[in-house]
């Protein structure tokens, strides 16, 4: 949640918009600590993990309020002390996403509509949150020593039954710590199905690990936490009587961690390749993933091919003094300053 979510989208999660389709790929946040201490917090003496293992009973349980308000805190805290403090990343420009409104009823039984802009600011709200130590927002993540793994032979697609090792390619290596600052490396773990939405779904996404078993009996499972990109966690959405209804049908969704972060911390950020691991925790015999790759940032690492003694990318060719080594004539701009004129 720290160090592997330097933009909106890889904190709280990809855009959803009307026709999408779903499950488009949630957040770290939202992965770990929302769905785990959903599982946490659930009776497994009940049948489907109820109250709050389960999303259609979750919020008939007093702690569904705390949870959601402490993760509600957890993104106050990502704004305002980790992302406001490199200025950059912290908000969604987005108007889609700051018109889109809900209805709730208020304390008078009256039905009003809250748009997201207006309840970014929890003051504006009459609430603040408590004050309170934050020793962990320093903390450094602990190192393994040793080897790492190499990759399996099989590689992706594959079914979660075990450990899964596979190399990736890293498009960009050694990069300066501003452009690792603006555009941040993603790790895609892509094509994630699960038959269901019936049980809780957990696996592990590790960087280089030293870890030399399988799934349950290697040094995987405890990797250390430099090592760790993040987890994959699917609460359940459904009750099992609803087995045979449509609903039921697979679950198809997308996983990203930003690696700029660990990949300096484990002294790899000049290698050209890493061993991915994927580590079942729990529910994952059914799992499969479709791949793994490094997404390239956006546009400015946009590459076209000319003729040219190179092909030039995006980012090569915005400067057109240094970069491109030409400037534009200085001629007269009389219709910079001009006001529209008023028809009567
Ligand atoms: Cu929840």
């Amino acid at each position: 949640m720290i160090s592997g979510a330097k933009k909106p989208g890889l904190f709280l999660g990809q855009p959803y918009r009307q026709g999408d389709e779903p499950d488009p790929g949630p957040g770290p946040l939202e992965n770990v600590p929302h769905g785990t201490v959903h599982l946490w917090t659930g009776d497994p003496r009940q049948p489907n993990l109820e109250d709050m293992g389960n999303f259609y009973s979750a919020a008939r349980d007093p702690i569904f309020f705390a949870h959601h308000g402490n993760v509600d805190r957890m993104w106050h805290l990502w704004r305002t002390r980790l992302r406001r403090s490199t200025n950059t990343n912290a908000d969604i420009p987005d108007p889609d996403w700051l018109d889109a409104s809900f209805l709730f009823y208020d304390e008078d039984a009256r039905l009003v509509r809250c748009r997201v802009r207006d309840c970014l600011d929890p003051a504006a709200m009459r609430y603040a949150y408590q004050d309170v130590g934050l020793p962990w927002l320093n903390a450094r993540p602990t190192k393994a020593s040793g080897t790492a793994a190499r990759a399996d032979a099989g590689g992706l697609p594959a079914t979660l039954g075990q450990t899964v090792r596979v190399s990736v390619a890293r498009p960009r290596t050694k990069r300066s710590r501003k452009e690792k600052e603006e555009e941040e490396e993603v790790l895609v773990v892509d094509g994630i199905e699960v038959p269901d939405h019936f049980q809780f779904v957990k696996f592990d996404v590790v960087v280089n690990s030293t870890g030399t078993g399988g799934g349950g009996g290697g040094c995987d499972g405890d990797a250390a936490a430099a090592q760790r990109a993040g987890s994959v966690a699917l609460t359940p959405h459904l009750i099992r009587a609803d087995r045979t209804a449509a609903t039921g049908s697979a679950v198809r969704t997308v996983a990203r961690f930003g690696i700029g972060d660990l990949v300096d911390e484990i002294g790899a950020d000049g290698d050209s390749t890493i061993v991915v691991s994927l580590v079942p925790r729990a529910g994952c015999d059914t799992v499969t993933v479709g791949g793994i790759g490094i997404e390239v940032p956006d546009w400015l690492d946009a590459a076209f091919l000319l003729y040219d003694e190179d092909a030039r990318l995006v980012r090569d060719c915005l400067d057109t003094t240094a970069q491109l080594q030409y400037t534009y004539q200085d001629v007269a701009l009389p219709w910079e300053n001009a006001e529209p004129t008023l028809r009567r």
